[in-house]
């Protein structure tokens, strides 16, 4: 096994380590405190390729493999977890699914907009009753002439109010169960698309969570994506990839918190030496260290799966599962080894606490990361 980053991985990787350190970092405690969304910040990470990364430069896209997203993600997420939802969602959920299943027509209309971050997109599966149990579907999309009429409700849906496109899962042959349902692009701003409240959150609060209601939308045939009937295996598929995105994510949350905290020990004194010199406080940053070292391993593994063109879904399942958790364990002890500090706003680790909780809910919580991996150990 080569572990080796590329010259081309490691400027990838500065580049964004360099934008999070001088577009994230000024305001990032502001926005979460206000709920307000990085809108300038990601309008300059979609001039500069952030947000479409993988696409083929044929539609716009950087054309640039896995690990150098996994990369670039964990660096942002570092910083700014909020800013890295939005990067993640477009990249992965929305760009990959289009690239991967749209036809010709549809790429060029919206994935062309969508990886040079002229548009943003959002994904949407979950539903107030369809969240782990994504086959239980209540949107539905009924077959009428030339085009569907989508009916139903999406709930926590990433750039919700910020997006232009929405890939939207719904039910179309409620009889047929999963192999009913389909994927459809929507347009903002179509009649009967109503965007609802922006969500409270906890953490990634920055970031634009809504729910959303489609009341008789009249979406064209040639919105569909794929054969009738592919819209739950789309989801599925594009979900997979997704989860090396939320991976790094909670990665680079642990990792930011890890970082800070050990600076912090080499500077804060108790009992007349630097923290660091405790073997209280050392022990938690060699275990932080060892759970990242950890984590980064199983994100690179499923990112290299994903670029040899192996099956990621064990690979991404484990990744995310074991960074999510990561993350929670090392944002914790950060905020400990902070101390008073940690608890306040200014030090940032209480924020990264707050944002790692959602790694371990969204693109599939860690007991459904849990079931992917039985079922595949035990299917072999
Ligand atoms: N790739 C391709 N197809 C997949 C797949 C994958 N990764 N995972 C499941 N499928 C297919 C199955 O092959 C099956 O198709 P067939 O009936 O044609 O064989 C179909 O999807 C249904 O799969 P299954 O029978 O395993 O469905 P379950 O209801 O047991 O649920 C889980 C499967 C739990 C894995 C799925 O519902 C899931 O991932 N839930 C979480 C959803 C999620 O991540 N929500 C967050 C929303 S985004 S914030």
């Amino acid at each position: 096994m080569d572990f080796k980053l590329t010259e081309e991985h490691l400027m990838i990787r500065d580049a964004a380590r360099d934008f999070a350190k001088s577009e994230l970092l000024p305001g990032v405690i502001e926005r979460d405190e206000k709920q307000e969304f990085p809108k300038e910040q990601i309008k300059k990470m979609g001039e500069l390729g952030f947000l479409g990364m993988m696409v083929s430069p044929e539609y716009g896209g950087g054309g640039m493999d896995t690990v150098s997203y996994v990369l670039a993600m964990e660096e942002i997420s570092k910083i700014d977890a909020s800013a890295s939802v939005v990067m993640s969602v477009n990249n992965s959920l929305v760009c990959w699914g289009l690239e991967k299943f749209g036809n010709e027509e549809q790429k060029q209309k919206y994935l062309t907009k969508l990886a040079t971050g002229e548009a943003l997109g959002a994904f949407c599966l979950s539903e107030p009753e369809a969240g782990s149990d994504a086959t239980s579907q209540k949107t539905t999309a009924i077959e009428k002439d030339d085009h569907y009429v989508l009916n139903g409700t999406k709930n926590w849906i990433t750039n919700g109010g910020t997006a232009d496109y929405y890939l939207v899962i719904a039910q179309t042959h409620p009889e047929k169960k999963h192999k009913g349902i389909n994927a459809f692009i929507v347009e903002k701003g179509w009649k009967g698309f109503e965007i609802g409240p922006k969500e409270q959150k906890l953490g990634i609060r920055g970031s634009d969570t809504h729910s959303l209601n489609f009341n008789d939308v009249k979406v064209p045939k040639e919105n569909r994506i794929g054969e009738d009937g592919f819209g739950f295996k789309f989801a599925m598929k594009t979900l997979s990839g997704g989860r090396i995105g939320i991976a790094a994510q909670a990665l680079g949350i642990a990792a930011g918190a890890y970082e800070l905290a050990r600076e912090y020990s080499k500077v804060r004194k108790a009992f007349g030496t630097e923290i660091m010199n405790h073997q209280a406080i050392a022990f938690k940053l060699a275990d932080m260290h060892t759970s990242i070292e950890a984590a980064r391993h199983l994100v690179m593994k499923a990112a290299c799966d994903k670029d040899n063109g192996e099956n990621y879904d064990l690979s991404g399942a484990m990744a995310k599962l074991f960074a999510s958790q990561t993350a929670m364990d090392v944002t914790v002890e950060a905020v400990q080894v902070h101390g008073g500090n940690g608890y306040v706003k200014e030090y940032h680790v209480e924020r990264l606490m707050r944002d790692a909780k959602i790694t371990q809910i969204y693109e599939g919580t860690s007991e459904i990361q849990k079931i992917v991996i039985s079922r595949s150990i035990l299917r072999d």
